[in-house]
């Protein structure tokens, strides 16, 4: 059926439906009995359980599929014999085993503008996509395509731009390095460094910060740092829904001796206390206390907390020196000392502890813990990396940690606890808009080709383009483009405006039907899937959030057999793309993963023996200068920053919204509609405010609001939201990310990092 005058726009935005609010009080602890109820039941309802059990036994072991879900780290040693895995993870891996099938019929049964009409719980409830499928210009139903033809479409949109600079190549954190080498490979021989990814709204912030402070845009800390570490300060992280196999570390930790400081607004039940749902005797229990000190800091009052405690460990420091710093360590491999404590005494302790929310005695007897510490590691994740001065905060925990000695020796360091599985890896391999020229160099003289020098697209600039007619042709590698993105309507209108978007997906999600004149979408294998090319049954590998590459083998038989490997679909692009054009022999490469791994090999730094190394059943550490204390890609010495602080001014009717995750989602996936631990149940249109609020606005539990944001005096509203009364700092308000992306401005992104400020949007709230 073709489109008629009349067909309305798919919508962007999920429907505005209420699905049954229930609340309980908040949860004083972490898993326990009921994460394992919820696995098994995730389990048994979506996987052929036979297939779902087999697989979460196999995950995380060595040798065995690493879990799409985070990128948390698995043990060197010692593994659970009954799998590494948590609640969530297994909810990730029943999403991939999902019994349903998205396949030709369902698509003919709904219209794209149909589709659009669900919410995005449903549309993650249709299973797994089965074949490539196309939406011509005008139609308003996918009907399916030969992978051949979907391939050549490809090739010929993309030949027809004026500039290769004219198409956005997006890649999503879950991509292995093999695959993630090879798009690269293809974009750049293309002509582009278009190449923005998720990690431009993840940890860009802490990419940017570390690597101008310790010379490498990644953490310095392994796995083993926390089992001899003195103190763990988390910072801006939901480790007990986000990482939760990052809680048995920190109970390791815990029964070692660590300290724990949390610093954040809200009172995460898994950095209070953790029930270990892999030790049955302590399902008996209370569990294990986790946090020495909670610091309930306002949205963005970090930076303000850590310039009061370093101003408090120099005075500490001054009465008796080296008593505090690690003096030798300053001397030797630092730079920026003096500018730094000059900077630091022009400031107020008063005003820096009001600005974090936190008073001030409360700040001194933090400061007197840290004093005290040796050993200290540092971790955090978007609670950090999403404001627009997040590059200086994270500056300024390095600083601490800097002072403190705390980096490049045993039990202290960085650990900016990364989100995808893949995401660092996917950076490692070259997904980057920012190529270094020593990058690009190799690649030339790995591929005798002529890379292209100019900075591409991140994620933001990509959108702008798309929006402003500069760019054609966007073409996602995973991910979900249109709900990760900021300002929906107007990404939303960006899409619109391209000739060709295409989608490299597992299941159906909305930015497959918010769509370019044509678009494809192309069913691909997921971590858990058996992967055969022409050698046979291939491996893949990804990098950990600390360094560790190793590898995953999906091994369940695919249940269609149209869907096609990642590295399978880039090759078919490039080929049909590139024609004759080309250096690379793609098929050669595809035919068996160890020709990738060698050309990485001979490209990229670190990746010596790599097919040996591969098959470590524990993996490899790449190098690390700050681990190692050699800071050499900055002369050697780590930086010592001076970072300014301006506090958000908010007039006495606005608030400070975070956008977060519930316990039921890996990003926009929306496993379901709980929030366990906060104690929100069966609905995910919530505000959370503080009781103090509500009263001095005359709102009371479970009134409608519309909530609006304000930037540069231009309004977005975010429709119909349940008020709820939440231990939250006054002015401090919280809802759940993809539904209020709409609220986060186009403009409005991290300093020097571009990342949207998804943690700090300026908002009223209106009654409705
Ligand atoms: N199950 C599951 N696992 C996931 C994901 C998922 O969606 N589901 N997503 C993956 C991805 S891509 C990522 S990046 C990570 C995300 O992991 P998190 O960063 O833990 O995710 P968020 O829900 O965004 O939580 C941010 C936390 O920061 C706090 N916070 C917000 N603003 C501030 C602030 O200004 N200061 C401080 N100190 N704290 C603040 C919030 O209260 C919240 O606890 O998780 C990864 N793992
Ligand atoms: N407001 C707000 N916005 C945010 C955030 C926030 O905290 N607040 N967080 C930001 C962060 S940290 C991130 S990382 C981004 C995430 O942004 P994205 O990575 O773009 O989004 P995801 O929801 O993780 O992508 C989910 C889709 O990936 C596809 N997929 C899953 N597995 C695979 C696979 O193995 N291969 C392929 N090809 N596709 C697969 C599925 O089709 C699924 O629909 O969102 C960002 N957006
Ligand atoms: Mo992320």
């Amino acid at each position: 059926m073709s489109a008629t005058e009349n067909t309305p726009l798919p919508k962007a935005q999920p429907p505005v439906k209420f699905t049954g609010l229930k609340l309980s009080a908040p949860k004083k602890y972490a898993a326990g009995v009921p994460a394992l109820i919820s696995t098994a039941k995730h389990i048994i309802e979506e996987t052929e359980p036979g297939r779902g059990f087999k697989t979460l036994m196999r995950l995380n072991q060595k040798k065995g599929v690493d879990c799409p879900g985070c990128a948390w780290p698995d043990p060197d040693d010692h593994r659970s014999a009954l799998g590494e895995y948590c609640e969530n993870g297994a909810k990730a891996i029943a999403e991939e085993l999902d019994k349903k099938r998205a396949d030709a019929q369902f698509f003919k049964q709904n219209s794209v503008y149909e589709l659009s009409l669900l919410s995005d719980y449903e549309i993650g409830k249709k299973g797994r996509l089965e074949e490539p499928m196309v939406l011509y210009k005008g139609e308003q139903y996918y009907t399916p395509i030969s992978w051949d033809n979907a391939f050549e479409l490809i090739g010929k949109e993309l030949n027809k731009l004026n500039h290769p600079d004219e198409a956005v190549f997006y890649t999503s954190g879950r991509t292995s390095n093999e695959a993630a080498f090879l798009y690269q490979l293809f974009v750049r021989q293309f002509g582009t460094n278009n190449l923005p990814d998720c990690s431009n709204m993840c940890h860009e912030s802490s990419g940017v910060a570390l690597g101008e402070t310790t010379g490498i845009g990644k953490g310095s800390v392994k796995l083993e740092d926390f089992y001899e570490t003195e103190l763990i300060i988390i910072l801006g992280q939901n480790p007990g829904t986000n990482h939760p196999r990052m809680m048995s570390a920190l109970q390791k930790a815990k029964k070692n001796g660590a300290t724990i400081i949390s610093v954040n607004p809200l009172q995460e039940a898994g950095l209070i206390s953790f029930i270990n749902p892999q030790h049955p005797l302590e399902m008996l229990g209370s569990g294990t206390t986790l946090s020495d000190e909670y610091l309930q800091v306002k949205i963005n009052g970090d930076l303000p907390l850590f310039k009061a405690l370093i101003k408090l460990l120099y005075e500490k420091e001054q009465t008796n020196p080296g008593s505090v710093f690690d003096l030798d360590f300053i001397n030797n491999k630092t730079k920026g000392y003096q500018d730094l404590i000059e900077s630091i005494k022009e400031y107020d302790l008063e005003e820096l502890a009001v600005g974090s929310g936190i008073s001030l005695s409360e700040i001194r007897k933090v400061a007197e813990i840290i004093a005290s510490k040796k050993k200290i590691i540092a971790c955090w994740a978007m609670g950090l990396t999403q404001h627009k001065n997040s590059v200086k905060t994270i500056a300024e925990i390095v600083n601490l940690l800097l002072l403190k000695g705390s980096i490049a020796k045993p039990g202290a360091g960085t650990c900016p606890v990364r989100g995808h599985s893949n995401v660092q890896g996917d950076r490692t391999m070259g997904i980057y808009e920012k190529p270094s020229d020593s990058f690009l160099n190799n690649l030339e003289k790995v591929f005798h080709f002529k890379a292209p020098r100019k900075h591409g697209y991140d994620t933001v600039d990509a959108i702008k383009a798309m929006e402003r007619g500069k760019a054609h042709v966007f073409i996602g590698m995973g991910g979900n483009f249109l709900s990760a993105t900021p300002d929906t309507e107007y990404t939303a209108k960006a899409l619109r405006n391209c000739r060709l978007t295409v989608h490299v997906s597992t299941k159906p999600n909305r930015s497959h039907f918010v769509h370019g004149e044509v678009a494809l979408i192309l069913p691909c294998l997921a971590r858990t899937d058996k992967d055969i090319q022409a050698s046979g049954p291939q491996f893949v590998t990804v990098e950990n959030s600390m360094g560790v590459v190793h590898s995953s083998e999906g091994t369940l038989e695919p249940k269609s057999n149209k869907l096609k490997s990642e590295c399978a679909i880039v090759a078919g692009m490039a080929k049909a793309t590139l024609k004759s054009e080309t250096t690379v022999n793609w098929d050669e490469l595809v035919s068996n993963y160890d020709n990738i791994r060698d050309v990485i090999e001979k490209t990229i730094p670190g990746f010596d023996n790599y097919n040996q190394r591969a098959r470590i059943p524990e993996g490899f550490y790449l190098p690390n200068c700050a681990r190692e204390g050699t800071f050499s890609s900055i002369g050697g010495a780590a930086l010592l920053t001076v970072n300014d602080w301006e506090e958000i001014k908010l007039e006495s009717n606005q608030f400070i919204l975070m956008t977060i995750r519930t316990h039921d989602q890996f990003n926009t996936t929306i496993y379901g509609l709980h929030d366990r631990y906060r104690g929100i149940y069966n609905e995910r249109r919530v505000l959370m405010m503080n009781k103090n609020d509500m009263q001095k606005h005359g709102l009371n539990e479970r009134d409608n609001v519309n909530i609006i944001s304000h930037f540069n005096g231009e309004k977005r509203v975010a429709e119909r939201f349940l008020v709820i009364p939440y231990n939250i700092p006054e002015q401090c308000l919280a809802t759940y990310f993809p539904e209020a992306n709409v609220l986060v401005p186009i403009d409005s992104y991290a300093d020097r990092s571009q990342t949207p400020t998804s943690k700090s949007v300026i908002v009223t709230v209106e009654r409705l």
